[in-house]
């Protein structure tokens, strides 16, 4: 039996109050697009005649604007995880109107099989093409979706005509079997295809196709400023200090970034840089830095959970299928972040934190201590597991007022077990095969912004001695001191001798 054309507000009708819902998609790429602006406008109506409507949100990782933005402003949403940046939905859950709780995102889909979150009742899905046989060719982003298809009592498609038809052949879908039955992921290099480029869901649990247009839209990056281009450079010159004295193979390895314009920075550097070989990414966003680096024969492969390209950077993918088809593959998250494959092909990882210690602790999700900012997202599925993990920052935020490396992170994401560098616009500091003690002199020799030195080198002078020298009454004095005066500098440690 064919499957029906339903409009968004038909589609919306068969999500319920307190439904458990699964989203396609990783960042806004391959992220639903009209099925929740109808579901927030009747969450409205509902709220308006004095009922309870909020669903509880599973996404491969960030969405859109019509996703986390339309939903968080209906106060449609009791739970949400693992990882958000919407400044809408972020106002909700630091206010506790929503319920977020943050995960690494490689672990999202595998808990919600083993049943830890209960069960699926709706799944909604992005495709650029479907059949009647339930045979779906996903967008540009990959996320969950194998688990939610899978899972989902009930199916609704947004077959998106606005995702070329070329990107047929892109996807690797693929599901791992769970405990006790779980074998080896057989990736054994970043261009290694173990699934299929199609995904197929039940036809039965289908409800309908919903149709729409609308692009990802992914914006374009702001020009590098000094700072970041600072950053950029320190990475690649410690990238390249690695490779001349052998600790990185001449081959290279295959490479992981985050998101945004540190990340993009960083990028450009390499393909600058005539002494960085050929090499291939294994990680889970790729940028339009990606698309220039595969033009100029820099980067040769990109294994990857989305295309977050703007639109067009999209368009030059597209156009140019001959040359882009053998150079791409778009994973599910447990796949392109999957622990064992990170460590089996020896990734460089490169994330950005919002703080980090002297000690070099991480605090990539809390603004000053506890306010979320977006979420772990994957930093963690990557460093833990890295060849060679690299966190960088900036030395300073919000003109100065603000230093982000501090005498202890406020909150803690990534352990100082887990960070092998720590690079801001300042330099590069080597955190390798060094106690407590040497961490924090080269952390606050190479990375400290000339105005907060003075100031950390006091901090560790305080400490009475042993492993890690905190004095602890004072070791979050810079958060108390930014909250009480609005400036870390004014931080006087004659209160705390
Ligand atoms: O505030 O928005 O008011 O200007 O925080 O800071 O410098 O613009 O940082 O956009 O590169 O994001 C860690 C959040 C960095 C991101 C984080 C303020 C600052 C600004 C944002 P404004 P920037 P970026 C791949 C890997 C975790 C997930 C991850 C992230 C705002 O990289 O979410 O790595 N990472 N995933 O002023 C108070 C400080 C601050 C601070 C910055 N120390 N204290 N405020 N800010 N430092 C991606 C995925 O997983 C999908």
């Amino acid at each position: 039996m064919a499957i029906p054309f339903i409009s968004a507000q038909e589609a919306a009708e068969h999500i319920k109050n307190g439904d458990n819902v699964g989203f396609s998609g990783f960042t806004a790429s391959g992220t639903p697009k009209v099925v929740t602006e109808a579901l927030a406008e009747r969450a409205i109506k509902e709220h308006e005649n004095g009922r309870e409507f909020k669903i509880n949100m599973f996404t491969g990782a960030s969405t859109n604007d019509h996703v986390d933005g339309a939903l968080a402003r209906a106060n449609a949403i009791n739970m949400r995880t693992p990882y958000q940046s919407s400044a809408d939905l972020r106002k909700r859950l630091n206010a506790h109107d929503a319920h977020y709780f943050d995960l690494h995102l490689s672990e999202l889909a595998q808990k919600m099989r083993y049943g830890f979150f209960g069960d699926l009742d709706v799944a909604i899905i992005e495709a650029a093409d479907i059949n009647d046989n339930g045979e779906i060719i996903l967008g540009t982003g990959m996320g969950i979706s194998p688990t939610i298809a899978k899972m989902a009592k009930k199916v609704i498609v947004e077959l998106n005509d606005a995702i070329p038809q070329t990107i047929r052949g892109l996807h690797d879908v693929y599901l791992p079997a769970d405990p006790p039955y779980r074998r080896e992921i057989p990736i054994y290099s970043a261009s290694d295809r173990i699934g299929s480029p199609i995904l197929l869901v039940d036809p039965a649990k289908i409800v309908g196709i919903v149709k729409t247009s609308a692009k990802d839209g992914v914006k374009g990056f702001a020009d590098l400023d000094e700072v970041t281009m600072r950053i950029g450079a320190n990475v690649c010159e410690f990238l390249l200090r690695e490779l001349r004295a052998g600790r990185i193979p001449k081959t290279f390895l295959p490479m992981q970034s985050g998101v945004g314009n540190v990340a993009n920075a960083v990028l450009h550097g390499l393909g600058e840089s005539a002494e960085i070989p050929q090499f291939e990414m294994y990680t889970e966003v790729i940028q339009d830095s990606v698309v220039d680096l595969m033009l100029k024969g820099k980067c040769k492969f990109a294994s990857t959970c989305s295309l977050t390209f703007s639109d067009d950077a999209m368009d030059k993918v597209f156009s140019n299928m001959e040359f882009f088809h053998d150079k791409i593959l778009i994973r599910p998250g447990e796949i392109s972040n999957n622990p064992e494959i990170v460590r089996r092909l020896g990734l460089i990882t490169m994330n950005t934190a919002l703080e980090a210690d002297i000690f070099g602790n991480i605090n990539s999700t809390h603004v000053l201590g506890t306010k979320m900012m977006n979420g772990i997202g994957g930093s963690g599925d990557f460093t833990r597991n890295a060849y060679l993990s690299i966190f960088s920052c900036p030395s300073v935020t919000k003109g100065g007022l603000i230093s982000n490396i501090v005498p202890m992170v406020s909150h803690l994401d990534h352990s100082e077990h887990s960070v092998d560098v720590l690079i801001t616009d300042q330099g590069i500091a080597d955190l390798r095969g060094k106690d407590p003690v040497q961490r924090a002199e080269t952390v606050i020799e190479n990375c400290v912004n000339p105005e907060y030195k003075q100031l950390l080198w006091d901090y560790l002078k305080l400490g009475k001695g042993g492993q890690t020298p905190h004095t602890l009454n004072a070791a979050l004095a810079f958060h108390t001191e930014f909250a009480a005066s609005g400036d870390m500098r004014n931080t006087d440690w004659s209160k705390f001798a």
